[in-house]
């Protein structure tokens, strides 16, 4: 058998979205979440990443009994169509009562609503066999920085974490950070931030993190070596891979779209430290074009897993002994110029004048 890693992919039924933006709606039609699950498959993937109102739309207003019954059902469909659950977050931005944010609202009211809507995340997450809970923090931060004491605020994010842990000893939580939007400034912004946290819970072995691409551009880091840092704390549970062009709103370009170099990147320090080799997924997190018609709904799914693996063949060829030798020189430019090239599939030529190795053999002369 092969000793390289197998990928396996995942997506979340909102990236086949119907291109609504702040400044327009809809343009297509939906699709079923049933119609969903049956395109995972044949576009090559197996892992479906949930929030918790995927599973089990309008949970608010449903009795537990209710919850857990149609929870089974997708819990069914996923097996009918060979699928797994990758994890299911609890969606703590949409409800009137997530205003002014969920464990960090100002109101003890909300907050307990936030708690409460996590510990239903759990339950729906049981039942349709994942351990893992992903916490995008969407709106614990501020539009304006008086407005909430930032102290108090991390030490609610941290209680909620515990809480969560303590709920079900089986669970696991995967911090997603992101510095901003739908707030100015997010109170975990950075995979370091997260995995501060994970080392200050209760439980540091079962929380960790999810890596999105977009995000690490939006806090102006680079994606990679964000992933670099996970990975050194074995803490990097999954990606969210997408592209990002440069800082605006969260773009969720395509995988390799906007940076096709930092894409190499990133798929690189996955593939150089076995991420994936226990099981976990590649996820990506990807919007369609509004532009796009309603056939071609997928496209981005394909063409980001397709990209993935392109990427994923030019790091298992990457020429590493004259990388090596490179490195050893300290020729950088050299090595920028191999690394370019070899994305390029092109070979060195000379174009107008002479290249800058044979400048170098004639000044030695
Ligand atoms: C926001 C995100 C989210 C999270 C998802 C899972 C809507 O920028 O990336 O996607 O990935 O909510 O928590
Ligand atoms: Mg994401």
């Amino acid at each position: 058998m092969s000793d390289l890693t197998q990928y396996r992919f995942s997506f979340g039924p909102w990236n086949i979205s119907e291109g609504a933006d702040p400044f327009g709606p809809e343009v297509r039609s939906p699709y079923t979440l049933e119609e969903k699950l049956g395109w995972y498959r044949p576009l090559g993937f197996e892992g479906v990443q949930f929030h918790d109102d995927d599973v089990v739309e309008g949970l608010d207003g449903l009795e537990h009994l209710q919850i857990i019954k149609r929870a089974r059902e997708v819990g069914q469909a996923l097996r009918d169509h060979g699928l797994v659950a990758e994890f299911v977050a609890p969606r703590l931005w949409f409800d009137p009562r997530t205003i002014d944010g969920g464990y960090t609202s100002n109101s003890p009211a909300e907050r307990q609503y936030a708690l409460d809507r996590s510990v239903k995340a759990i339950d729906i997450a049981r039942e349709i066999e994942t351990p893992n809970i992903v916490l995008w923090l969407a709106r614990e931060g501020s539009y304006v920085r008086e407005s909430k004491n930032a102290k108090t605020a991390y030490a609610r994010i941290l209680d909620a974490v515990n809480l969560l842990l303590e709920y079900d000893d089986s669970i696991q939580v995967w911090i997603e950070p992101k510095p901003n939007e739908p707030m100015d400034h997010a109170y975990v912004p950075t995979i370091g931030h997260a995995i501060a946290l994970a080392y200050q819970s209760a439980d540091p072995s079962r929380v960790s993190g999810l890596i999105e691409t977009a995000h690490a551009v939006l806090a102006g880091l680079d994606p990679s070596d964000e992933m670099a840092f996970a990975l050194a704390h074995d803490k990097l549970a999954s990606v969210h891979l997408n592209d990002q062009n440069g800082l605006k709103f969260d773009q969720d370009k395509s995988f390799g779209a906007a940076n096709l170099r930092s894409a190499y990147n990133q798929v690189r320090v996955l593939e150089q430290n076995g991420f994936g080799r226990r099981g976990e997924f590649i996820g990506l997190d990807v919007k369609l074009m509004r532009t796009q018609k309603q056939d071609g709904s997928m496209a981005h799914l394909a063409n980001s897993r397709e990209f993935f693996l392109h990427l994923l063949d030019k790091v298992r060829t990457t020429d590493t002994a004259l990388q090596d030798q490179l490195i050893a020189d300290r020729n950088y430019e050299e090595l920028e110029a191999y690394t370019l090239r070899h994305l390029l599939g092109v070979s060195a030529r000379v174009f107008e004048g002479a290249a800058p190795q044979q400048l170098q053999s004639a000044a030695k002369v």
